[in-house]
């Protein structure tokens, strides 16, 4: 059973070799613990932008770098911080609900977002504050 209530990186397996290059595949239960309701992507964020600075209520997400290298510190309601770097297409990275993220990006990243629910802007928290002050219900 994969562990929902902590961030945690999958290792894709990458099918293939360098002469052909690689597939690498993303099942529901076996890599990403959530059925998935909707897939999206950010790109051409500048390097010098960072983005997200919100939590979500409800929403689980798995996030593949397609190119580039992206960072992201996330915090937890304790205020514990984790960080984590995602810098090849075989690695995707878990994040519960409940979890500040702070991301940035290089100039050539591609992030991939496979998420457990259509976009509701009601599942976002956009205040820190708000965000530690949450109850976790
Ligand atoms: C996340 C990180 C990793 C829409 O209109 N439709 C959509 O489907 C989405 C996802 C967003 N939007 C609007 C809402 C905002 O006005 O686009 C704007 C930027 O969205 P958001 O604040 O979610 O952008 P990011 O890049 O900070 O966050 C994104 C994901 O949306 C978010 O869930 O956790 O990537």
């Amino acid at each position: 059973m994969l562990e929902k209530n902590k961030p945690f990186i999958i290792d894709f397996e990458s099918i293939g070799d360098s002469q052909l290059g690689y597939i690498s595949v993303a099942e529901v239960q076996n890599q990403v613990p959530f059925g998935i309701e909707r897939a999206y992507w950010t790109y051409y964020t500048p390097n010098e932008v960072q983005r997200g600075f919100h939590a979500h209520k409800e929403l689980q997400q798995v996030l593949v770098a397609v190119s580039g290298v992206i960072k992201f510190k996330l915090i937890d309601q304790n205020k514990n911080e984790l960080e984590f770097v995602i810098d090849n297409p075989s690695k995707g990275l878990y994040i519960p609900r409940l979890y500040w993220r702070e991301i940035s990006f290089s100039h050539n990243a591609v992030l991939l977002c496979l998420a457990s629910q259509v976009y509701n802007e009601e599942d976002y928290i956009r205040s820190f504050e708000d965000f530690l002050l949450y109850k976790n219900v």
